[in-house]
């Protein structure tokens, strides 16, 4: 088997919205006809992934009757079962029925609000049925156009009311869930509360049960805000808050485009699967993109084999950097400069006194650079596969 070939064990899931996308957007009908679950279920198994993630709305039709309800759902997890497919991740659609259009948790309506934690309940039943151990919550809808419209403030207190309360909701029915949040500047609504990973991480904090919610940090939706992917992320994993990611790719300041993973911006995809395989993260690596709209149902799957292969490449790249004999000097020679690798300077009264003693060599300081420009060729060249 080749290095890049997809296994379960590489934990690669897809959304079934992502593999379902039929290329609809706002200028345009959909070009191809939607993929039922069961078949998605199937062509995934064979290529290697680990499993499916969904809304409520991908499986279930929102108009559907209990019993159509019961049978949809027999016959997904008989596909499941026949395939070890798995279903790692659950979350509900509040941005797509009319009644959500000023937001779900942060609507102005109360009735809206009452209703989306209805709807995310049921649809917390439905994950734990198919398996789900995490449940993303992405507020898509939860913004305005205008400021005239809503109190932000007053807004940030619906949204924590909403998590508080299904937070216990969880605990109450014993479901064991990790909440994972996902931040997103903009689109659909024109602003987004709790727009990067930075806002979000510090709203967790202010939760009745902060232990229970962390972040599923999205590529493109950084990349839109013209951030630094990775050090969002890095900060996440560091506070112990990565419980999920969405993969994908983006040119920033533009339109999200969900692009296939590592179509875009290589070093930076580079950089990120460096820091989750570096930091060993055991979470699934999850595609949250669709292919071009110029395709039909094969590029569907070029598509989908296509973000698997490039993740394993990347994880060759990443070995080969790590293992690469002048990469290693240089970086050897940064973690030693004027201390041991990996001291650090802690407060205690010696060590202030020490410190205010200290006389530093500044000429010597300000002399010498860094190697960044060859240590950043040699990346270069790693990743341009001439090393
Ligand atoms: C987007 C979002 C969504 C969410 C999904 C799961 O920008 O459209 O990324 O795809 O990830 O709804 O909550
Ligand atoms: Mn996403
Ligand atoms: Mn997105």
């Amino acid at each position: 088997m080749s290095l890049f070939t997809p296994a379960p064990e590489h934990r690669f899931t897809f959304g079934l919205w992502t593999v379902g996308n039929t290329g609809r957007d706002p200028f345009g009908d959909a070009v191809r006809p939607a993929i039922t679950a069961v078949h998605t279920v199937r062509h995934l198994a064979k290529l290697g992934a680990y499993g499916v993630n969904l809304h409520d709305n991908d499986l279930i039709p929102r108009d559907a009757s209990a019993a159509e309800r019961d049978g949809i759902v027999r016959e997904f997890k008989a596909a499941l079962d026949e395939t070890g497919m798995k279903v790692p991740m659950a979350t509900t659609n509040l941005f797509g029925d009319p009644v959500f259009r000023d937001g779900a948790f942060t609507s102005n309506d109360a009735r809206v609000r009452a209703f989306a934690l209805q709807k995310t309940m049921r649809a917390m039943d439905l994950g734990v049925e198919l398996g789900a151990t995490t449940y993303v919550f992405w507020g898509g809808r939860e913004g305005v156009e205008t400021n005239a419209a809503k109190d932000p403030q007053e807004s940030l207190k619906w949204f924590r009311d909403a998590l508080n309360f299904l937070c216990e909701y969880n605990i109450a029915q014993g479901y064991g869930y990790q909440f994972a949040l996902e931040p997103k500047p903009n689109e659909p609504r024109g602003d987004i509360f709790l727009p990067t990973i930075g806002h979000m991480l510090a709203f967790v904090y202010t939760l009745d049960h902060p232990d229970m919610v962390g972040l599923n940090p999205e590529v493109a939706h950084d990349q839109m805000a013209g951030l630094d992917f990775s050090h969002g992320v890095a900060q996440a994993l560091e506070a112990g808050k990565l419980f999920h990611i969405d993969l994908n790719g983006q040119k920033p300041g533009r339109f999200d485009q969900d692009l296939r993973f590592g179509s875009e911006d290589v070093k930076g995809a580079f950089f990120l699967v460096k820091l989750l395989e570096d930091s060993k993260w055991d979470g699934m690596r999850h595609f949250d993109s669709h292919c071009y709209r110029t395709e039909d149902e094969a590029g569907v799957w070029e598509f989908a084999k296509g973000s698997m292969r490039t993740y394993l490449i990347l994880k060759d790249k990443v070995a080969r950097f790590n293992a690469d004999p002048e990469i290693k000097a240089l970086l050897a020679e940064l973690a030693s400069r004027g201390a041991a690798p990996g001291q650090r300077l802690k407060y205690t009264a010696e060590s202030a006194q020490e410190l205010r003693d200290r006389t530093f060599d500044l000429p010597a300081m300000r002399e010498k650079g860094y190697d960044y420009e060859r240590l950043d060729q040699l990346t270069v060249e790693v990743l341009l596969g001439v090393r």
